[in-house]
């Protein structure tokens, strides 16, 4: 038999060798005096070998005796494990101690990296409220009760009157009054819509409000921390356009695109709402319009997650399936 050959036959006897008895007869087919493997050396003619075949051949040989040695050696280990009796007292019903080691969710891994750089430009992080007063969500941010944004922005409402929040912007008042001004400050968290669902809409969902408020601060500022977070985050040059947009508590108010190369094309990406916090919001926080300006931005921290990703459907975030999350690695 050649070496090969013997590798091939030993793995299917040992398969088959349920018990150590049977384990044992393996064994000296094998490597017993008369063995396969103990006679090969026997029945080769040295003389009829250069130097180098006879090396060749010897290192060959060694390494197929180690081989089925330690094969054989650890199908003994495992049959000596097993015809150990249980201990007493042990319960084959229990489930199995299956111990796997999570990792963090991916809309969650983005957000610790957002946070970081803008911690690296002097950002602080505001953490929040899930549920908010309705003063909080709308009427703080010139979104009266009649105003037609709340039907955009349709949310669930609590028995206290309170709401789940729609947008990251409901903590804007809260920072201003809590953290004074000057500020710099992000807020990430969850938020809720009564959506319609599809792909890129959830009813749970992340975003990533940005706010900076100071003297003399202009639209230069907005675009030059945008520009410099965003090739952080996609660790490459990237171009910004600004579009104009409409929310009532921004004035003026946009739409960021931003234009990288991504999946080998180099295109724009719609990103992010953001704007000049309009002079009412300011009054409504207790901060003079006259004296500090300042810019904010809300972040869809669940599409920037699908935009890194290549998500194709945001409900595979919410949708806890093993298989979708197992896909992300531990980063940490
Ligand atoms: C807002 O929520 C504004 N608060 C953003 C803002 C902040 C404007 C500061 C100006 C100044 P909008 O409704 O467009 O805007 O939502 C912002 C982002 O959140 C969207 O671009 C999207 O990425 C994400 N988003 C909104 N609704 C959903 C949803 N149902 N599912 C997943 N992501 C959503």
């Amino acid at each position: 038999m050649k070496l090969e050959e013997i590798r091939t036959a030993l793995a299917a006897d040992l398969a088959e060798a349920t018990n150590e008895a049977a384990l044992a007869v393996v064994k000296a087919r094998y490597l017993g005096k008369d063995g396969v493997v103990t006679n090969l050396r026997r029945n080769v003619d040295f003389s009829a070998m250069t130097p180098d075949e006879r090396k060749g051949f010897g290192l060959a040989f060694n390494e197929l005796r180690s081989l089925a040695e330690s094969e054989l050696d650890a199908v003994q280990a495992r049959l000596s494990a097993a015809a150990q009796p249980a201990p007493a007292g042990f319960d084959y019903t229990l489930p199995a101690d299956d111990r796997r080691l999570g990792s963090i969710h991916p809309i969650i891994a983005t957000q610790l990296e957002i946070e970081d750089i803008f911690r690296s430009m002097g950002f602080s992080v505001f953490a929040g409220d899930e549920a908010v007063s309705e003063f909080e969500n709308f009427d703080a941010l010139n979104i009266p009760g009649d105003h037609p944004a709340r039907d955009m922005q349709d949310t669930f409402w609590l028995e206290n009157g309170m709401v789940l929040r729609t947008h990251t912007s409901s903590m804007q008042n809260r920072a201003m009054r809590q953290l004074g001004v000057p500020l710099r400050a992000i807020f990430p968290g969850r938020c809720f819509r009564n959506e319609a669902l599809d792909i890129t809409h959830e009813n749970t969902f992340y975003q990533l409000e940005g706010l900076l408020i100071d003297r003399d601060v202009s639209v230069a500022n907005l675009i030059a921390v945008m520009r410099d977070f965003l090739a952080a985050v996609f660790r490459r040059d990237i171009e910004v356009r600004l579009r104009p947009g409409f929310f009532p508590f921004v004035e003026p108010g946009f739409e960021l695109d931003f234009r990288t190369t991504l999946g080998g094309v180099r295109r724009w990406v719609e990103l992010m709402p953001c704007g000049m916090v309009h002079p009412q919001v300011l009054r409504n926080a207790g901060v003079d319009p006259d004296v500090y300006s300042g810019f904010a931005f809300g972040l869809g921290l669940t599409r920037l997650a699908m935009l890194r990703h290549g998500v194709p459907d945001v409900r595979l975030f919410n949708k806890a399936d093993l298989r979708f999350c197992q896909q992300f690695p531990a980063s940490f």
